[in-house]
């Protein structure tokens, strides 16, 4: 018996993953990408001022724990005039152009959550308003993450969510996320049921999963969460949240320029892909039900990840074999 648990100790090592929410507070391990300090490419590298912004807001992301109020940011008049300016570029498409959650989440945002073009709402007040409609809840986070990271912390219905504003030289781009691109693209569909039901099994298949499966989970999010296109009453619309908050992109997407495809894990999960211009390829999906199929037939395939439960009582995750 002893040598049998030995043995089976050193057969399952693996990627150690967090078993509890409070433990998302290991998970902010940033990726070094597209940070004002690091790319002499980002719009704010020579930018003293904004770069010292920068920092006053990572601070806080670094600062949190599971469980505190996320702090509020006083956002200085410039930062309000470059969300305002997306504000409305937007709002103009997404009646047109987006898909029927996010306009229906959006009129909600608009009415009772501050939405508007002269304020940005707080993380804060938006976690709130998440927790109420399905449970999901922002954290702060300082910037791109790693790919496991963020995807662990949606097995727990959590959001990783940047709170700072892009550099107002290039309101109309960012290279990394910005509380523009969250708040715009991301917060009105982690408020649908399904789609935050989505979110968090592609975050529970995720777990312990080895570097080349978080890969093609990492792929699956950018042709789905972040540039997925659905049919609606058979038409095209934007779900995803790169989409929902780029005025080009948007309108790139449903036009006759780039190439659209049926959603199918398999082959779009090692389909490349670009993030500095806009996507040639889209997935399309039939609907956030088909999709959740597609994707659970996925995962299946993948060792162990069928084995894990999330328990919402506790907020913990499960191995069904006890281990
Ligand atoms: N980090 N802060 C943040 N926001 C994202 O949207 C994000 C990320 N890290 C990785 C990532 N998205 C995706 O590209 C996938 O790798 C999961
Ligand atoms: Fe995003």
């Amino acid at each position: 018996d002893l040598v049998l648990l030995a043995e089976r100790d050193t057969e399952k090592k693996e990627t150690w993953f967090p078993r509890h929410i409070s433990e998302l507070n290991l998970c902010t391990h940033l990726a070094t990408k597209f940070e004002p300090e690091l790319d002499s490419d980002h719009p704010g590298f020579t930018d003293m001022k904004y770069r010292a912004r920068r920092k006053q807001i990572a601070d806080i992301a670094f600062d949190y724990k599971y469980g505190h109020p996320i702090t509020r940011v006083q956002y200085t008049d410039e930062e309000i005039r470059t969300w305002g300016h997306v504000f409305r570029k937007l709002k103009s498409l997404f009646s047109t152009h987006a898909c029927r959650e996010h306009r229906d989440v959006f009129d909600i945002l608009e009415k009772e959550c501050g939405y508007s073009d002269n304020n940005i709402p707080q993380l804060e007040d938006i976690s709130n308003f998440l927790k109420k409609r399905t449970g999901f809840m922002l954290r702060p986070v300082a910037g791109l993450l790693s790919a496991r990271d963020f995807l662990a912390s949606l097995a727990f219905r959590v959001f990783q969510c940047t709170q700072y504003v892009r550099h107002g030289s290039k309101p109309d781009h960012s290279p990394e996320p910005d509380c523009i691109h969250e708040l715009l693209g991301h917060v009105p569909m982690l408020a649908d049921q399904k789609f935050a039901q989505f979110s968090q099994e592609l975050g529970l298949a995720s777990l312990s999963a080895s570097d080349e499966d978080i890969e093609k989970f990492a792929t699956l999010y950018w042709f789905t969460v972040e540039f997925g296109l659905c049919k609606q009453n058979g038409e095209l619309r934007a779900y995803g949240a790169g989409l929902l908050s780029s005025y080009a992109e948007l309108q790139h997407a449903l036009s006759d320029v780039p190439e659209r495809r049926p959603l199918e894990p398999m082959t779009t999960s090692v389909q490349e892909y670009t993030d500095d211009d806009l996507q040639p390829i889209y997935f399309v999906t039939e609907s956030f039900d088909d999709m959740m199929e597609k994707m659970r037939q996925y995962a299946a395939t993948i060792p162990r990840s069928n084995e894990i439960r999330y328990d919402p009582y506790t907020n913990t995750v499960q191995r069904l074999d006890n281990t």
